[in-house]
């Protein structure tokens, strides 16, 4: 049997920062992570990170890499089929976002975790919360098909929207919320040079298209499918031409084809959980909030949640101070619900839904119109997209 200060279910970005955080105030932590490392580190997702992500990695002194690999973005851009709207963020707020993929942040993390004290135990299955209502919570797990557990004064978990921990919560003590979306996300990744040096929303009569990248030799699309959709169906050939057609013939003339090393389907969905606190567990990240990744806030939601749970956290073991863990959930939901403000209601404005007629097009033409033309408008997305202050 093991003890400690704080269990941490998931190694994704949330528990690791969540994990260094602790340490580097010198709180003891254990992460359990279901998968293998490498699969963690398998899995492509964001590629946006607000200031509140590049603090926390600059504070945590693991932003060598990021400095050096990151591209800092002045502005991006929306596409109506005709023209560019280019946001300048910048400009309106004077800040920037960077462009580093989640699977490097997760791999600074991950490799300055022995250096650091923390101590991540890989391929833990089945593991189970225990008496979360309690002062004295635990967990139990299966370790090379061998029982253990983890006793600790809290378990915070950072294990997903899938993961097990806010199961752990009875119904009666929490209220989900959910939107389901028509459509998924086709994404591909490859090694050819971005056809933009920024970002480019499109929205087309024949549907959303997304421009992105990792770096200046590999970029990042996506078009929306519908749920139904297989990725079989679609060819790396099929692929590139309905980009194409979707980004706009300026943004097509610079689109650089090659064979993929990634594709795949991501559903969309927005869901909050509250509260994201229940007896000794609390919960970070996609474990308690999912947004659509139209406006890459998903990470950096998980970096603002452990910003508030580690300084909690350290409030309660360094000055015993029991406010701020009370307090954690109300003041992380607040931001979380303004970004899933923002990030259903850009869905809304690039996306056709099914159920939409030709008034709901007219409308978002019309929005699109008046935000190409009002520095208004185009102050409100930017202040959003860059991130609201903690
Ligand atoms: P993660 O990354 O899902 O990590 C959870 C970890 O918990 C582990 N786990 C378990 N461990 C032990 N026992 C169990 N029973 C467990 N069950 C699960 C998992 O193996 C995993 O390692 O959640 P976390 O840490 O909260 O991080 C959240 C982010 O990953 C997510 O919000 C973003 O990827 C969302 N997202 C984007 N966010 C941005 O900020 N900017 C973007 O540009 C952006 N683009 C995206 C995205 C997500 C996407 N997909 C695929 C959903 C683009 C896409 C396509
Ligand atoms: C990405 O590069 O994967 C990405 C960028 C912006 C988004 C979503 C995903 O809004």
């Amino acid at each position: 049997m093991a003890r400690t200060q704080v269990a941490i279910i998931g190694a994704g970005p949330a528990g690791l920062m969540l994990g260094h955080l602790l340490r580097a105030d010198g709180i003891d932590c254990i992460i359990l992570e279901r998968a293998a490392p490498d699969y963690v580190l398998g899995r492509i997702r964001a590629g946006v990170l607000e200031k509140v992500t590049t603090d926390i990695m600059a504070r945590l002194g693991l932003d060598e890499r990021l400095a050096k690999e990151g591209l800092p973005h002045d502005g991006f851009n929306l596409a109506d089929g005709e023209r560019l709207i280019r946001i300048d963020i910048a400009g309106l707020t004077g800040k920037q976002v960077m462009v580093y993929g989640q699977t490097e942040i997760t791999r600074d993390l991950m490799d300055a975790a022995p250096e650091r004290g923390l101590e991540i135990i890989y391929n833990a299955e089945d593991v189970t919360l225990h008496d979360v209502a309690s002062d004295a919570p635990y967990i139990t797990y299966v370790k090379d098909g061998v029982n253990q557990r983890v006793d600790a004064r809290f378990i915070c978990g950072c294990d997903g929207f899938h993961g097990p921990a806010r199961q752990a919560i009875p119904a009666s003590a929490g209220k989900s919320f959910e939107l389901v979306y028509p459509f998924g996300w086709l994404g591909i990744l490859a090694d050819v040079p971005p056809c933009n040096h920024e970002l480019i929303y499109a929205n087309h009569d024949r549907g959303f298209a997304l421009a992105s990248m990792r770096s200046p030799t590999r970029s990042r699309y996506y078009i929306d499918v519908p749920l139904t959709e297989k990725v079989e169906a679609w060819s790396d050939d099929r692929l590139w031409a309905e980009l194409s057609v979707r980004l706009g013939p300026d943004a097509a003339a610079h689109i650089t084809r090659g064979p993929s090393i990634e594709k795949s389907i991501a559903p969309l969905r927005s869901f909050v959980f509250e509260p994201m606190h229940y007896g000794s567990l609390f919960l970070a990240g996609d474990a308690a909030h999912i947004v659509p990744p139209t406006g890459a806030k998903g990470l950096n939601l998980a970096a603002s949640d452990v910003s508030y749970l580690s300084e909690a956290l350290i409030g309660y073991f360094k000055k015993n101070d029991r406010d701020g863990v009370a307090g954690y959930s109300q003041k992380a939901l607040a931001r979380v619900w303004k970004s899933e403000r923002f990030s259903w209601s850009l869905t809304k404005l690039m996306h056709r839904f099914p159920s939409d007629g030709d008034f709901e097009r007219r409308v978002q033409i019309a929005e699109l119109d008046y935000i190409a033309a009002s520095t208004a408008a185009q102050k409100v997305i930017a202040e959003n997209y860059v991130g609201l202050p903690l």
